[in-house]
């Protein structure tokens, strides 16, 4: 974990609410996540910002239970029933960390060009003050968080098979982005498990 513009002695540190678990996934399991995901219908969808349409730079698939939509720029998506592996994994976190989810958002980075900008998840369909389940497959990258009043940075440098944990209160307080890191040319893949509110656009 790299602290950044500020050291565990300043007694206004804010420490974000979230867990490192590095070498959560064995190398089997990565295998078999790799392998599975080779088949996942990623896409790289458009979305509309102030009025113009662009493609993200990424492609995804929202895989989870029955009802369990979400809202992507103004698309509504229906998820894609668990592959086995995936399914596996959710069981996994259920069994090891006590976190129940019933969703999880792939991103698929094919290069460092590639990236998600900053956010907080705090999409109404998530279930308020959830926590928020991230594994990495592939290529280290740096999953960059800020504290939305304070400024203050703190990165988290990825490796495959890691596990990171959005605690609740997280998204309240402090927002998340991946930046581009332009010397990196091979993929990483990333599963964000969320607990989703279900049927919650048909209430
Ligand atoms: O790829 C990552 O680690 C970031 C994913 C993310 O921020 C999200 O899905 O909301």
């Amino acid at each position: 974990m790299t602290l950044d513009l500020f050291t565990d002695h300043d007694p206004n540190i804010k420490l974000p609410p979230v867990v490192h678990q590095p070498d959560f996934l064995s190398e089997r399991q990565q295998r078999l996540l790799l392998q599975e995901a080779s088949d996942y219908p990623l896409t790289k969808i458009e979305i509309e910002v102030y009025g113009k349409k662009h493609f993200i730079p990424r492609t995804q698939v929202w895989f989870g239970d029955e009802g369990c939509d979400c809202r992507y720029s103004k698309t509504l998506i229906n998820p894609l029933p668990w592959p086995p592996v995936l399914s596996k994994l959710r069981q996994t976190l259920l069994q090891k960390c006590h976190l129940d989810f019933n969703a999880v958002l792939v991103n698929r980075y094919a290069n460092g060009t590639e990236c998600m900008g900053w956010h907080s998840d705090d999409e109404p369909e998530i279930v308020a003050n959830s926590a928020i389940a991230s594994i990495t497959l592939g290529t280290c990258r740096d999953f960059v968080v800020r504290h939305k009043a304070s400024q203050q940075k703190m990165s988290y440098p990825l490796q495959s098979g890691d596990l990171l944990i959005m605690q609740p209160g997280m998204q309240q307080t402090w927002q998340h982005c991946l930046p581009k890191r332009l010397t990196v040319n091979t993929p990483r893949i990333n599963f964000t498990f969320r607990q989703i509110t279900p049927y919650f656009y048909q209430l």
